[in-house]
């Protein structure tokens, strides 16, 4: 970046639009798993979406590297610059206005700063829901949710963040601002232009604003966390749930002993609701509207008849919101209490959810020959068919041996990944992390559209160089 770039920037964003000491710079440099440190002279925090489209003029007019940062809670580090220090973090923080709330046409159109939890509470406020639930979401923010097309533990009911979106603003690289932000349930017109964007992780251009989908909030949740054997018995109970109630089964999470275990070392606050451990166990919700609460005794009958049929070991049904809360503690911390535990390796997978059972016991009884180091702790959400299928050190001291086999473990994973027909990546995004895993398993005319879309919109290269495809001239 040029003295004379810099000015530019400078000129166009203010001084309260920009950032250049180093200690101020340094957050935005390092991804949330501290698997990326960049380097970059300048944070630039627009505040307006003229602002953006300036930036991005001058950055099209110097040839200067975008990478666009929401709340930098990503897996994947797709909002990290790399070590040139030629690229400049845009950090989208400070445009988080809530745009409008309409209640009756159940959509709010919110900035792409707003974190996802300022965006739910807008929403409950206009007694709505806005379904989308992130163990990140007091930080993470609306435009990154977008970029890398999240998903969380509330899918089974109301799908991807791509599922949730009426329209969209989004600057391009050359500073013109596309208005896709209509909040029409029904539009034919053309090329689905905005879903490009959704899940581009910032390589398209810089999402700016959305339209976003409303649901009528629950009236009343009945939560239960389940003990049973085993991964098997969680797909059978998932199916007969969603064969009785349907559409209001909205959370499926599988959490076996080991999560369970490393959640009860780490995190003195969680109180274990069963007396004796079970090898598996399911957090499952309903949300109800108020027309059908009285299937909350339904799910309760149907829960009994599955512990009395001998194919549930237990089931704790929670009385209160503090219960219902304390099962969630459990399914949320998971993450934390891995990272506590010492390194970790992730693998954010998906599969046809009837696969899952044969493929966690084929991938298990391999990586035990592999490596031993390591213990799997494989949880998440199974009723999208999505696994977290990660190892922590199998004892402590272990760590430097299973960081050590990191690149053998993955392949055996994603090699076993593929041939069951599943993908690499169910929620996290490709970000920096999996650029070669896209190469080695993506289809290769999709990957070429890929390359072709990217340079159709992003001539010059210049967002986010080297996210989802190989940067270059790739
Ligand atoms: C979750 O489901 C997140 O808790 C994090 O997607 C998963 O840490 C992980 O691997
Ligand atoms: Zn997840």
């Amino acid at each position: 970046v040029t003295p004379a770039a810099l000015a530019a920037f400078r000129a166009v964003l203010g001084p309260a639009g920009i950032l250049t000491e180093p200690a101020d710079v340094a957050p935005f440099l390092r991804d949330f798993r501290g698997l990326y440190t960049g380097r970059s002279p300048l944070v630039a925090r627009p505040d307006t979406v003229e602002q953006v489209q300036s930036l991005m003029r001058l950055a099209t007019e110097y040839r200067t590297a975008i990478v666009p940062q929401g709340g930098n809670t990503s897996y994947c580090g797709a909002a990290t610059p790399d070590a040139s220090g030629t690229q400049i973090v845009v950090s989208l923080s400070r445009l988080k206005r809530i745009r409008a709330v309409d209640a009756a046409g159940f959509a709010i159109t919110v900035d792409a700063g707003c974190t996802l939890s300022a965006v739910q509470a807008a929403a409950a406020g206009a007694l709505r829901l806005f379904p989308l639930t992130l163990g990140s979401q007091d930080s993470c923010q609306i435009g990154g949710n977008l970029s890398t097309n999240a998903g969380g533990t509330a899918v089974l009911r109301y799908g991807m963040m791509r599922d949730l979106v009426l329209g969209l603003e989004v600057v391009l690289p050359d500073g013109r601002r596309m208005d896709q932000l209509s909040g029409l349930r029904k539009d034919n017109t053309g090329y689905e232009l905005k879903q490009l964007f959704i899940g581009a992780e910032g390589t398209l251009g810089v999402i700016t604003g959305a339209c976003l989908k409303l649901y009528a909030a629950p009236a009343e949740y009945a939560t239960a966390l389940c003990a049973l054997s085993g991964l098997g018995a969680a797909v059978e109970l998932l199916g007969r749930l969603r064969a009785s109630f349907g559409e209001l089964v909205s959370a499926f999470e599988y959490i076996p002993a080991a999560a369970y275990a490393l959640v009860a070392r780490h995190l003195p606050e969680f109180v274990p609701p069963f007396a004796a451990a079970s090898p598996a166990y399911a957090l499952v919700e309903l949300g109800l509207p108020s027309a059908a609460r009285a299937l909350a005794d339904d799910f309760a009958a149907l829960l009994a008849a599955e512990i009395d049929a001998g194919r549930l070991a237990d089931a704790a049904l929670a009385s209160s919101l503090g219960q219902r809360q304390a099962f969630w503690f459990l399914r949320e911390h998971i993450p934390d209490a891995q990272r506590r535990a010492g390194a970790s390796l992730k693998h954010d997978i998906s599969l046809p959810v009837a696969a899952l059972p044969t493929f966690v016991a084929e991938a298990r009884q391999r990586l035990k020959l592999l490596a031993p180091c390591g213990e799997l702790v494989a949880y998440g959400h199974v009723g999208d068919g999505n696994l977290h299928f990660n190892l922590s050190p199998a004892a402590a001291g272990d760590d430097a041996a299973l960081l050590a086999l990191e690149a053998p473990i993955k392949r055996l994973v994603h090699d076993l990944v593929a041939a069951h027909g599943g993908s690499i990546s169910a929620e996290h995004g490709i970000g920096r992390l999996k650029v070669a895993e896209l190469e080695r398993y993506e289809d290769p005319v999709a990957l070429e559209l890929m390359r072709r879309i990217k340079g159709a919109l992003d001539p010059l290269g210049i967002m986010n160089p080297g996210k989802v495809l190989r940067g270059g001239d790739s």
